[in-house]
């Protein structure tokens, strides 16, 4: 297996959405407009979990494209409601097509992960000509990013078998996660309100 010129073109598309994404934050930051992108991440998966999946999953090394992982770019939002702005804003996009899309925060898995996850066939220009690859773009909450990030270290410490106490306490701390971000969304509300309230009295004053 040619493992170089089979991950050539996953690198080439994470590297090069990960700009363009960061780009879009980039754009937000020079307005006054709340920036739906906190930040960006991208990793090609290293070789040893593209083996243990494709062993997990039962598919042949010569149908390694059809995983859909293989490319993972991530936007990690402060709220909920920026996740729907990001998926807007991906749907809009005409430099890739979205094959499906897979909405984790509706439903949640039955470990409690959440997040929003889009297949993405993005086409790469290589020396070999154009090739399209799938990439696979999480979109989530910081809040819901540090319990995925957290859980998927114990599964990995666990080598996938988390002790039934520990998997409780993570249901917990998921539901924790979903509490918090409902509940900073409400903050935000009332401190939007406020300032809405604050700049119609200065106005008024001023008239
Ligand atoms: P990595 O590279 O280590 O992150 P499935 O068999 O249904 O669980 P499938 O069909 O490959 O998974 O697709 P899915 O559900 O979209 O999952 C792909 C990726 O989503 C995972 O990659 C994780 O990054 C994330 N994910 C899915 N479920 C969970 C979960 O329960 N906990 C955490 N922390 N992350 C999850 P990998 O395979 O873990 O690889």
């Amino acid at each position: 297996m040619d493992w170089d010129s089979f991950l050539t073109p996953y690198k080439q598309a994470v590297d090069e959405l990960k700009v363009k994404l960061k780009g879009i934050r980039e754009q937000y930051q020079k307005t006054s407009l709340h920036t739906p992108i906190e930040f960006v991440t991208g990793r090609v998966k290293p070789i040893s979990s593209i083996l243990n999946k494709a062993e997990r999953k039962q598919i042949p090394l010569n149908r390694l494209g059809e995983m859909q992982d293989i490319g993972g770019v991530r936007i990690v939002t402060q709220f909920v409601e920026d996740i729907d702005k990001v998926i807007d804003l991906i749907r809009s996009r005409t430099d890739f097509v979205i094959v499906s899309e897979r909405d984790y925060i509706k439903e949640k898995k039955p470990s409690g992960y959440r997040s929003y996850h889009m297949m993405l066939q993005y086409p790469v220009h290589t020396i070999k000509g154009r090739e399209n690859v799938i990439v696979e773009l999480q979109i989530r909450t910081m809040s819901m990013n540090f319990w995925a990030t957290i859980e998927h270290s114990l599964r990995y410490k666990y080598s996938g078998e988390i002790p039934d106490d520990i998997n409780m306490r993570l249901q917990r701390a998921s539901e924790a996660a979903f509490w918090l971000d409902e509940e900073m969304s409400i903050i935000r509300d009332e401190v939007q309100e406020a300032q809405r309230i604050i700049t119609a009295k200065q106005r008024q004053n001023r008239g």
